[in-house]
């Protein structure tokens, strides 16, 4: 079979089933008549039994909802594909890493965790990055998340942690946040969560959008190359974007103001090309270097610093069309960290282990049986066959008698493969040891990453953690639970410690062992790595009729082809005139949008004239400056600016230069500007 970008696109459009122009009927194909009236007994009389379509149309209805995912409820997803830039024979011999030339296709879902269904987007929380590869040996799937280690050890502790973090089971409070009582709780009595709780402190939990965000397979896997050599593998994400965040009064206000503002902005750079793109690594470790780390390689809560154990890049994802159907394809894709292909195989991350019972697990509840692998989304673009039969809602027609393994009736078909016919084959690792309950002494220590991590931040990047947790512990009501987690984190570090407890009103910490650890590992760092640029970025152009249209004209065109999307916002739609006749469209007024939505603005001008509509936009103007966003200003929009002080984020000319669209881009590829961090 011939795999290639469009393999799965092909074969979902058997699926697609359009009813423009069409007559009406039930879903038995019965031409329908009536649409709006129930059939009653006389014209005022009681509706009748009888009436079977509004019986099939209610009962439909009334079963359209499905349950939602337990955790990762609130996600949104994309179609794209996979090229390979060099070929990865010599470490794996999984089909698709083989052939620079192959296009395999892919779908990605990215979620946060806590929230259900319909909550907000740009909550404090990790955000999972899912991916389905659709190869020609069958589906594998990427399940990872945006942080590189998780809160536990064990999968056992899983249940406890969700329950610890969602809404507190009492009254149901808060949704999609993990600034309460229960979380900190499950955090200070289960101290193997030090490291990750950096991670969700940090700026990595608020991100700007999906596009602009890591992601990782989190555990340990294994490679395994055609002549059988093993090697510890762990995957990354890179967005060509560079790695963005909001920041955390701005991400609590788009929250009200757009609730939907990650997955808009992923359908919205999908609809308009700007295709999302990452590039995609791994870090190896040789068989026999397993135990010649300081950490436990199998434990989840830690990293390979990418100093010791460099990332090779060797392919990247384009996601290049959205769905066509949120239900029939997002909400009913199931992913599992179970589906591999040959030359991927597990570690014994006693964290995967349990994952790879729990995702079956929880499809059958969600998608309601045993047969969701047929659902359009979810079938992989390769044949498959096997005896498996029967079960709700089965779609396949098995015809014949066989449905068992032995058996000579078909010539013992289905018959399974060789490793040489592309059999999977479990690696045989050698496993002696006897059945404990309890944890490796090698996954004991959980401070000194959290301190590698710390030591890895630049100090702004300290400034947001530690007011992160000021945030999140100070809406916990315990004080001694706020207590406990203030002396856990002086064991990451003191100074932390200190300035939390001094920020929550609780005592400095006691009995602190301070976490020794003073190496640093600069690629933890997003402010460190900076990859700047504006394409993609929202630029609100503030202007009123009068504006000068020559200028105006000239520097909007200069956005554009910088690649960035400037919109325009107003006091009312339609259109607004410049001085010279030129129009523009009116996307927004300050009623429908908000300054939060955009990554700068810029005042055109044509608004000073009103005073209510000056306020608006002078208010517009300075809560983005506040939230260190670049603002700019020409010709009388100046006037809206004139109150802020300068500097680099602040580009204003009353007779604008012609560097003035790039003095304003170059300032705006600087995403935020922290020196007015007071
Ligand atoms: Fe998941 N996780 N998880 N998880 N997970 C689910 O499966 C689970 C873990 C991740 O967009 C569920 O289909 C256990 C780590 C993503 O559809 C469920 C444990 C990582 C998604 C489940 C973990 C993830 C899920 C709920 C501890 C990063 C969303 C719905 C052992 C490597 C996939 C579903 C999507 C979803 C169980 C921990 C990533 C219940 C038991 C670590 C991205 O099966």
């Amino acid at each position: 079979m011939e795999n290639n970008e469009n393999s799965k696109d092909k074969q979902l459009d058997q699926f697609r089933a359009t009813n423009k122009g069409e007559k009406m009927t039930t879903n038995q194909g019965l031409r329908v008549s009536e649409d709006e009236h129930s059939l009653k007994a006389g014209d005022r009389g009681p509706t009748l039994m009888e009436d079977f379509h509004f019986r099939e149309k209610m009962t439909h209805f009334d079963h359209e909802r499905i349950p939602e995912r337990v955790v990762h409820a609130r996600g949104y997803a994309a179609h794209g594909y996979f090229e390979l830039y060099e070929s990865m024979k010599e470490y794996t011999k999984a089909g698709f890493l083989q052939d620079p030339f192959v296009k395999t296709p892919v779908f990605v879902r990215f979620s946060t965790v806590a929230g259900s269904r319909g909550s907000a987007e740009t909550v404090r929380d990790v955000r999972g990055f899912a991916t389905k590869f659709y190869t020609e040996e069958g589906n594998y799937d990427l399940v990872g998340n945006n942080m590189p280690v998780f809160f536990i050890q064990d999968a056992i502790k899983f249940p406890d942690l969700i329950h610890a973090v969602k809404p507190e089971p009492h009254n149901e409070m808060p949704q999609a946040a993990s600034a309460h009582d229960t979380f900190w709780d499950f955090v200070a009595n289960n101290q193997e969560s030090a490291h990750m709780i950096m991670w969700h402190m940090s700026d990595r939990a608020i991100p700007r959008s999906f596009r602009m965000m890591e992601g990782f397979g989190v555990h340990t896997f294994r490679f395994i190359n055609e002549q059988g050599k093993v090697r510890f593998v762990k995957f990354h994400w890179k967005p060509v974007l560079g790695i963005k965040s909001l920041v955390w009064d701005e991400a609590q206000k788009i929250a009200g103001k757009d609730p939907d503002f990650n997955r808009r902005d992923l359908w919205e750079a999908i609809d308009m090309g700007d295709y999302p793109e990452f590039e995609f690594g791994v870090q190896m470790i040789d068989e026999e270097d397993e135990f010649k780390f300081d950490f436990d390689i199998l434990d989840p809560t830690k990293v390979w610093p990418e100093e010791e154990v460099p990332v090779k890049i060797i392919r990247k994802m384009t996601l290049n069309r959205n769905v066509d159907n949120v239900f029939a394809e997002t909400e009913q894709v199931a992913f599992h960290p179970g589906h591999v292909v040959p030359g991927i195989d597990f570690s014994n991350d006693p964290l995967l282990q349990g994952r790879l019972f729990s995702y079956t697990d929880t499809q059958l509840i969600r998608l309601g049986g045993p047969n969701f692998h047929e659902l359009p989304i979810n079938r992989p673009v390769c044949p498959f066959h096997n005896n498996q039969r029967d079960g709700y809602s089965r779609m396949t027609i098995n015809p014949g008698p066989v449905s068992y393994h032995k058996n000579s009736i078909d010539q013992n078909t289905p018959s399974t493969a060789t490793e040489e016919e592309g059999g999977y084959v479990h690696y045989q690792e050698k496993v002696d040891g006897r059945k404990v309950q309890r944890r490796s002494d090698s996954f004991k220590d959980h401070f000194s990453q959290a301190r590698l991590f710390w030591n890895s931040m630049t100090e702004l990047e300290k400034e947001h953690i530690n007011e992160a947790f000021s945030f999140e512990l100070g809406k916990v009501q315990s004080k001694d639970i706020k207590q406990q987690v203030v002396n856990m984190f002086a064991n990451v570090s003191q100074q932390l410690g200190v300035s939390i407890a001094d920020a929550i009103g609780v005592k400095g910490p006691k009995d602190v062992k301070e976490s020794s650890v003073t190496k640093s590992s600069l690629a933890l760092s997003q402010e460190a790595n900076p990859i700047k640029g504006v394409a993609t970025r929202k630029i609100a152009v503030l202007a009123g009729n009068g504006f000068n249209g020559k200028d105006v004209s000239k520097i909007m065109k200069e956005f554009e082809k910088a690649g960035t999307r400037p919109e325009i916002v107003s006091d009312k739609q339609g259109f607004v005139k410049g001085d010279d006749g030129t129009e523009m469209e009116v996307s927004h007024t300050f009623l429908t949008a908000d300054f939060v939505l955009f990554d700068a603005v810029y005042a055109a001008g044509g608004l000073s004239v009103n005073p209510k509509v000056k306020k608006e936009a002078v208010y517009f103007i300075n809560e983005a400056f506040d939230h260190f966003k670049t603002v700019g200003a020409s010709h009388d929009g100046v006037d809206l600016i004139a109150d802020l002080p300068a500097d680099t984020g602040v580009v204003t000319e009353a007779s604008p230069s012609k560097d003035f669209a790039d003095t304003f881009l170059n300032a705006l590829a600087e995403h935020r500007h922290w020196n007015r961090q007071v």
